[in-house]
């Protein structure tokens, strides 16, 4: 029987407009009871050539019509998640572990983008220019790119697959998106919601299944012009050099290591707060996650003291329960991944605070969780300090000094995300400016970024691009220059002019 808020336990493909049957599918479990939640399809490349064709074909009347107009499907689609955003939030809970106070604050996020990306309808500005010669008007616009190919992860399963599929779309283009396998229901909640919204058939189309078989058609689909990725570096490596040899566009966000860095001045209070939320919300697994603080020696002990102490409160547990704040981990290989780390710190010899295990026992059986857990005595180069773990783990790195501070914060390959605590105002300021990151936060943690600001980073973490935000805009059109001639007469730039 399907789950409450799920009209259907067996997910289907969603291709111009219909809901399509594939024969393979899998179980999609919630990992904090081991029930399963929905099944979803195993498709293969066949099911991407159709979406790929009903995108296609529906692209060409999306463009035509005018961005105002696409925008107002996009303000219906913010509405009615605003209105099913308690009901998405549970099921989002309910595949992907996330508490439900975290689980709303993500749909919120989808909703803000919605209504965010509506606005760009009516503006999806250009520039216009003086030309260089008499009666010669130039100016410059957006183009949609046509057909933008979506693969979105399991950790921010709607906002993420918002802050891509909304500007896409206002900006005349067509989507096929593949959803994480593990997470397909927010896929089939925004698909309905389209639906309901009156987009046209073939503007969205969604293709459930694995990267190595879904995801590598859509990279090698000749008629899919973009690829935007938020997943693995591996992953993301592979397919910028696929995407490069057939020089398509493509667009990175591939995490982090970030670092939080506490300065002798600090609010030590407030920076404990702001360590235990990023680097223990959502079990760690954001890609803005704290997995490092690096911390003045002046209050390294103090700072230990108290996040050990602060770390004891913390509830874990099955996050549709309200007292709860630290969800499970999304399934065995994450398991395994967060263990190997922890042996790895160990054996590098750095000094475990607290956690450090699997939770097996008792209420915890059924799902997959691990203790929030801390490091402290590491060194900057140490795999722990360096790698991405993608779990509850942090580990503590003492300095003598703020250059100390931003030299060991900017010596990692990722730049995501990076936050000073300090009350020195030449500090901040300086921070802001040397922290090698595509997010800097000041008296905050590394998580939390909003809609409207670009979200991604710099080496290791992306390809130079940016999801949400304005700048988002820039992977899903071409910039067209325009220029018309009045004079009635041919006028040679860079020749006829006096
Ligand atoms: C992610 O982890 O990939 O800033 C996205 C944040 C959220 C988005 C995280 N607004 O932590």
């Amino acid at each position: 029987m399907a789950v409450e808020g799920l009209k259907v336990d067996q997910l289907q493909n969603f291709i111009n407009g219909e809901f399509v049957d594939v024969k393979e599918s899998t179980a999609v479990i919630n990992p904090a009871t081991g029930e399963t939640v929905v099944n979803v399809p195993l498709s293969s490349k066949d099911s991407v050539d159709a979406a790929v064709a009903s995108a296609k074909t529906a692209q060409k009347e999306w463009a035509l019509v005018p961005a105002p107009q696409r925008a107002e499907v996009l303000y219906e689609v913010g509405r009615l998640m605003k209105e099913k955003k308690e009901e998405i939030s549970r099921l989002l809970t309910m595949e992907n572990g996330k508490v439900l106070e975290e689980a709303r604050g993500e749909v919120q996020e989808g909703i803000d983008m919605a209504f965010y990306m509506a606005g760009e309808g009516r503006r999806l500005f250009g520039h216009t220019t003086p030309a260089e010669l008499q009666n010669k008007f130039a100016m410059s616009q957006r183009a949609p790119v046509g057909v933008v190919g979506i693969i979105t992860p399991w950790n921010f399963p709607i906002a993420i697959a918002t802050w891509k599929s909304f500007p896409a779309i206002v900006a005349g283009n067509t989507v096929v998106w593949k959803p994480a396998t593990e997470t397909p229901i927010m896929a089939q909640k925004m698909v309905e919601i389209f639906e309901e919204a009156g987009l046209p058939k073939g503007v969205i189309n969604v293709v459930y299944g694995s990267g190595s078989q879904v995801g590598d058609a859509m990279v090698h689909h000749p008629d899919i012009q973009v690829i935007s990725f938020t997943g693995s570096n591996d992953v993301g490596r592979s397919i910028a050099s696929d995407c490069g040899k057939q020089l398509k566009k493509v667009s990175l966000e591939m995490g982090g290591k970030n670092a939080v860095i506490v300065m002798d001045d600090a609010d030590i209070e407030l920076a404990v707060e702001g360590i235990l939320w990023s680097a223990f919300g959502t079990s760690g697994q954001r890609c803005t996650a704290c997995s490092r603080v690096i911390v003045h020696e002046d209050v390294k002990e103090e700072l230990e003291k108290r996040l050990v102490e602060q770390m004891k409160h913390l509830t874990i547990g099955n996050g549709l329960e309200d007292s709860v704040k630290v969800g499970p981990i999304i399934n065995d290989a994450g398991m395994e991944k967060i263990e190997k780390y922890v042996q790895i710190g160990k054996d590098e010899g750095a000094t475990l605070l607290a956690g450090g295990s699997p939770m097996n026992e008792g209420e915890y059986a059924e799902g997959k969780y691990f203790e929030p857990t801390l490091f402290t005595d590491a060194t900057a180069d140490m795999r722990i300090s360096q790698e991405e773990i993608f779990g509850p783990v942090v580990s503590l790195i003492s300095v003598g000094s703020f250059e100390e501070a931003i030299e060991v914060n900017n010596s990692v390959t990722f730049g995501l995300s990076s936050s000073i605590f300090t009350k020195d105002v030449n500090q901040v300021f300086a921070a802001q400016r040397d922290l090698d990151t595509g997010i800097v936060y000041v008296n905050a943690g590394t998580t939390g970024a909003e809609i409207h600001l670009p979200f991604g980073g710099t080496k290791g973490t992306g390809n130079g691009h940016r999801d949400s935000g304005v700048q988002a805009l820039d992977v899903f059109t071409e910039w067209k220059a325009v220029y018309v001639d009045y004079s009635g007469k041919l006028q040679r730039a860079q020749i006829d002019v006096d």
